[in-house]
């Protein structure tokens, strides 16, 4: 299904693991901040809301989506977090240069998730225009940071139940 026609806030809350026991790392792009910024929230209210402590949390910035990936190993390496929440958003423009980054940060979180034992959570906006990023950034499409959260709650499950 299109997001267009999902609601990325639209969740069963009984379907959500409890996190009062889990850690996370939280790594958002200063590019589209406007966007980038409520990503963040939307996030943050979502981990909070499943028992997830503040000092649970360890938030680091970068100045691109590019750089997602090497910040997100950074943060696994010294936090030791349960699952590492990438947030960014990258706005078509009029060169090439979407593709490229959009090349770049998936395949460097796909390559992350893979070497790894924890997983990478893809709260990547990749949009059209400025108007698409809004809408998906706590607008009519829901918050792409709040999808992601309850990804990062039920993956760290999964990856917990399978290193056991
Ligand atoms: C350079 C660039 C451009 C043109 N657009 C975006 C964007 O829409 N979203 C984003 O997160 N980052 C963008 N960047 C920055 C790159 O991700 C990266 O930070 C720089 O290429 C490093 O110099």
């Amino acid at each position: 299904m299109s997001s267009s026609l999902k609601n990325l806030s639209d969740h069963d809350p009984e379907s959500i693991p409890d996190g009062s026991k889990m850690k996370f790392g939280i790594v958002v792009s200063e590019w589209n901040e406007e966007i980038t910024a409520a990503l963040l929230d939307g996030a943050l209210v979502r981990l909070k809301k499943h028992g997830v402590l503040e000092e649970n949390i360890n938030i680091k910035s970068v100045p691109g989506s590019f750089e997602l990936p090497y910040g997100s190993r950074i943060v696994a390496e010294q936090f030791s977090p349960h699952a590492v929440i990438c947030l960014g958003c990258v706005i078509r423009g009029e060169t090439s240069h979407f593709d490229y980054i959009c090349q770049g940060v998936t395949k460097g979180i796909t390559e992350l998730n893979l070497d790894y034992d924890i997983p990478f959570i893809f709260g990547v906006l990749t949009t059209e225009n400025q108007q698409q990023a809004l809408d998906r950034a706590g607008g009519k499409h829901g918050n792409k940071g709040d999808e992601a959260a309850v990804t990062a709650l039920k993956m760290a499950v999964l990856s917990n139940i399978l290193l056991q």
